[in-house]
């Protein structure tokens, strides 16, 4: 607790150290480096479960359970820093997908990422994606979850409930 106040005091100190120069968070943060357990994107590290299967649910439930999330992609370094994790996957099929934390759950065609409902605003989706197909005679529930595939590294979105492998992600430890 007494650690807590000493943080926000010196946050405060920070912001009112300089008021004449507008600052934004990432400024304060690579002056205080220490105030906050978060890491700059470059940091992030992904992090595919060897032979293991899940619906979409489950992936977010099993990268919790290990201390991860299920994975975010925020822009193209990222894309590219998960495509080399995928590449170095070994799998039988090439048409194989992963799921990520993309998902339209809440209004469909609205796309958020699992770990705080932070708005999709980087996605890389494959031609005529997302489709949000109903299944083979048109039953519900829609494709509303996102994974990404193994060859291109595109997304498309699929029913929640398939059994899919998945990537978690976390913030490098120094
Ligand atoms: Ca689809």
């Amino acid at each position: 607790m007494n650690l807590m106040i000493t943080i926000l005091i010196a946050v405060i100190t920070v912001v009112r150290g300089d008021l004449s120069v507008p600052k934004t968070v990432d400024d304060i943060l690579q002056q205080n480096p220490c105030l906050c357990p978060c890491k700059p994107f470059e940091e992030k590290e992904y992090f595919i479960p060897i032979s293991r299967t899940s619906d979409w649910f489950g992936a977010v439930a099993y990268c919790h359970s290990v201390g991860m999330e299920l994975a975010e992609v925020l822009n193209e370094d990222e894309a590219r820093a998960m495509g080399e994790v995928i590449a170095e996957e070994e799998s039988d099929s090439d048409d194989e997908f992963y799921w990520i934390g993309a998902n339209d759950l809440g209004v469909q065609g609205t796309y958020r990422w699992a770990l705080a409902g932070r708005p999709v605003l980087y996605s890389q989706w494959a031609a005529g994606e997302p489709n949000h197909a109903r299944g083979e005679n048109g039953q519900q529930p829609a494709e509303r979850c996102v994974a990404v595939a193994m060859d291109k590294y595109e997304w498309n979105d699929f029913q929640c409930t398939q059994q899919k492998p998945f990537i978690c992600q976390q913030f490098r430890k120094h």
